[in-house]
């Protein structure tokens, strides 16, 4: 990207830890958005805005901009924001997530208090914390002031706004990676609310989204709440977000998920089939282990040859419906457990931790990858699995999930809700043919090696470019 760019997005690109003997240590920032977007920094001229999650972080931010280095080598900047602890509690676990995100994924129900008042977090703390980035956002344009300013996704649907107001010639593009719903869903969340939230995101030159699906719902809730669909229809479009396909291949060929491998194979089962998702009720864990007691209790000859295999990242566990949905996703896999394992099978793998490379190795060795969401942005899982699968493996995909618009084609899809649908299209995937296996395997993998994260993003920049003022 020969144009300078400013990112802005809550976490950063990677996240920073005091090892045991206070040493400063760079982690791989976690989650799909951070994967999706950290190539961006190896094309050249960029800086990231991003907040501080915790003390270390905060430290940091106290002393400025800092100079960071990819993965691949490229020095970028940094630029750490320090909230206040409790307006970023209010920001990050009461607004944005579970309120915004439940929103967005159709998840209302399992709110534990639907109707508490939101308007303190909502002032004290989403837009507190969205004016701080914001400000941030503005100095680093002042030092670039030709920079196209990226801002990404729910945690900061305000910041266009208000850097708008701030420097009205900014080049302002915004990317949401979660599903958007269309009026009706909105309207759980006072009206003022949702109005500051799409005229944040109207205030952007350019937004883009997944699908097609999502783009619609935003035209047509922009029309319901403000009356502004045309402008809505004229700013957005859709570009599915894409894998750092090399990245993919160096991590699968590396030692590091060899071993793992080596470990996985000593154990695996005949038939393994693999789920990997963070431990958030959107990801539809339980249904999931359901489904698979189903396939159990309807093909007893399946039973001590095959085995699921779930790779869960703990996530957000500092809000309570994410660690009562952790809490039923681990009854979920004991109940199939108790029901249907002996001294030598265990039929569900249940592994809650943090470990990527884990993650990688078992995408090489599935035969079968369930991904069934309740809704999902996109999934990134359902694109980087296949691209380095080794054994021919079957993609069930969910059909609410953002990724099935683009490999419907190859996928068996399945509907979310429906867990004998589900249990059904295992076992289905368990029996197709092998020359089916593969060409539906080949087919994800030349879509996704063509639209990769190079061709994402040089869309993103001509989206931007055919609709923002050029002389900023
Ligand atoms: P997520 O909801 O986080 O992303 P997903 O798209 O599946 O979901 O991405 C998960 C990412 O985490 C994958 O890239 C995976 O490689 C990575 N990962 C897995 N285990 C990990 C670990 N232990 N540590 C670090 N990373 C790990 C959100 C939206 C999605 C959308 C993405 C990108 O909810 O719908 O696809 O953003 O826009």
């Amino acid at each position: 990207m020969a144009e300078p760019l400013v990112v802005v997005s809550n976490r950063g690109p990677v996240g920073f830890r005091r090892d045991a003997d206070g040493e400063l240590a760079t982690v791989r920032g976690a989650g799909g958005l951070v994967t999706a977007l950290r190539p961006l920094v190896d094309r050249g001229d960029v800086t990231w805005v991003a907040s501080a999650m915790d003390d270390t972080e905060r430290e940091l931010a106290a002393a400025g901009a800092r100079e960071e280095r990819s993965a691949a080598g490229t020095l970028f900047r940094l630029r750490l924001v320090a909230h206040d602890p409790e307006a970023y509690r209010l920001f990050y676990g009461v607004v944005a997530n579970p309120v915004l995100w439940f929103v967005q994924h159709g998840l209302w129900a399992l709110k534990d208090d639907p109707d508490a008042d939101l308007a303190a977090p909502w002032e004290n703390g989403y837009v507190a914390a969205n004016r701080a980035v914001a400000d941030a956002a503005v100095s680093e344009l002042d030092r670039a002031p030709h920079a196209t300013l990226y801002v990404q996704d729910y945690h900061l649907y305000l910041v266009p706004a208000f850097v708008r107001a701030m420097r009205p010639e900014a080049r302002i593009a915004f990317f949401v990676h979660i599903p958007w719903v269309g009026p009706g869903d909105w309207a759980v969340l006072p009206a003022e609310i949702s109005r500051a939230i799409h005229e944040g995101v109207l205030a952007c030159d350019s937004v883009g989204f997944h699908t097609e699906r999502w783009r619609s719902a935003f035209v047509a809730s922009c029309e319901a709440l403000l009356g502004r669909g045309d402008d809505a229809e004229r700013r957005s479009h859709a570009n599915p977000i894409a894998v750092d396909t090399a990245e993919f291949d160096e991590l699968a060929a590396s030692d590091a998920v060899r071993a793992r491998r080596a470990e996985l194979q000593a154990e695996r089962p005949e038939i393994l089939v693999l789920r990997v998702d963070r431990t958030d009720p959107s990801k539809n864990a339980v249904r999931g282990f359901q489904a698979f007691g189903r396939l159990l209790e309807r093909e007893p000859a399946l039973r001590g040859r095959i085995a699921l295999l779930a790779l869960l990242d703990p996530s957000r566990q500092e809000i309570p419906e994410y660690v009562d949905y952790r809490l039923a996703t681990e009854e979920a896999a004991a109940a199939v457990n108790g029901r249907f394992g002996t001294d030598d099978w265990l039929p569900v793998r249940l592994d809650v931790r943090d470990d990527f490379l884990a993650s990688v190795a078992a995408y090489v060795e599935y035969d079968v990858l369930l991904i069934n969401p309740v809704m999902d942005g996109l999934n990134l899982v359902a694109k980087e699995a296949p691209l380095v699968n080794g054994r021919d493996g079957v993609l069930v995909l969910s059909r609410e999930a953002g990724a099935f618009a683009e490999l419907d084609e190859w996928a068996i899809g399945v509907d979310p809700l429906d867990v004998d649908g589900q249990a059904e299209a295992l076992a289905r995937a368990i029996t197709l043919p092998p020359g089916e296996r593969r060409a539906r395997l080949e087919g994800i993998r030349s879509r996704v090696r063509a639209h990769d994260v190079d061709a994402w993003a040089a869309r993103e920049l001509e989206e931007l470019e055919a609709r923002a003022p050029s002389g900023a």
